[in-house]
């Protein structure tokens, strides 16, 4: 995606997941919100989307991050939030194993508390180690943990899955946390 959709993207994730209100727009429970006030709303914070721009961006958006309703009018953020919406996911069975990209200066604090949720809803995990290392990297030198997902889930811990393939869940116990790969 070129820099210009980027800086968008940004703005939209910002809006989206952490601060509707700072242009003055609501989120329903599930963390939608009208397109067409979103749109005129944003133009009056000196970001003019086009409904076409918009459309673009969230489909070339490299991991999903939004979503437009099917009838077209409404959009919201796929994952990611702080503020408080209820995505509505149901609870599934996760794979064998999940990944946890994490800068290293974090592992020691995880070794003793485990992985947690912080201004999230959610611990974010990836299905691959590629996407771990990449968010992992977002910050430095990066550790990628592997999570024993589906031990987890038999001893009853929920897996939810976004719709762009983020698996999430409340917290991650160091006992079920690998540190060395
Ligand atoms: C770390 C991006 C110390 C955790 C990505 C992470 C993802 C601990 C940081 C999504 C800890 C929180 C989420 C503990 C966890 N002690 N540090 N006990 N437990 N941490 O950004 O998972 O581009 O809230 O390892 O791609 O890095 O926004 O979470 O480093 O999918 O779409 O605390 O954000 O997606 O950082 O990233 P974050 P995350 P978007």
């Amino acid at each position: 995606m070129d820099q210009s959709l980027v800086k968008i993207s940004k703005f939209l994730s910002k809006v989206l997941r952490h601060e509707p209100e700072m242009i003055g727009l609501t989120l329903d429970a599930q963390g939608w919100t009208d397109i067409d006030e979103l749109l005129l709303k944003a133009a009056g914070h000196r970001q003019r989307i086009s409904r076409d721009l918009l459309d673009r961006i969230v489909s070339e958006n490299e991991k999903q991050r939004f979503a437009i309703s099917p009838d077209g009018l409404r959009i919201r953020a796929n994952q990611g939030h702080s503020v408080s919406v209820d995505l509505a996911l149901e609870s599934q069975q996760p794979p064998e194993l999940l990944y946890h990209g994490t800068p290293t200066p974090f592992v020691d604090s995880i070794r003793k508390q485990g992985l947690i949720k912080g201004k999230r809803h959610h611990v974010h995990l990836s299905p691959d180690t590629d996407t771990a290392k990449k968010v992992g990297e977002r910050r430095g030198k990066a550790v990628i943990l592997t999570v024993q997902a589906n031990a987890m889930f038999q001893a009853g811990f929920e897996f939810y899955c976004s719709e762009n393939g983020v698996w999430l869940t409340d917290h991650v116990p160091p006992q079920f946390i690998e540190f060395d790969r």
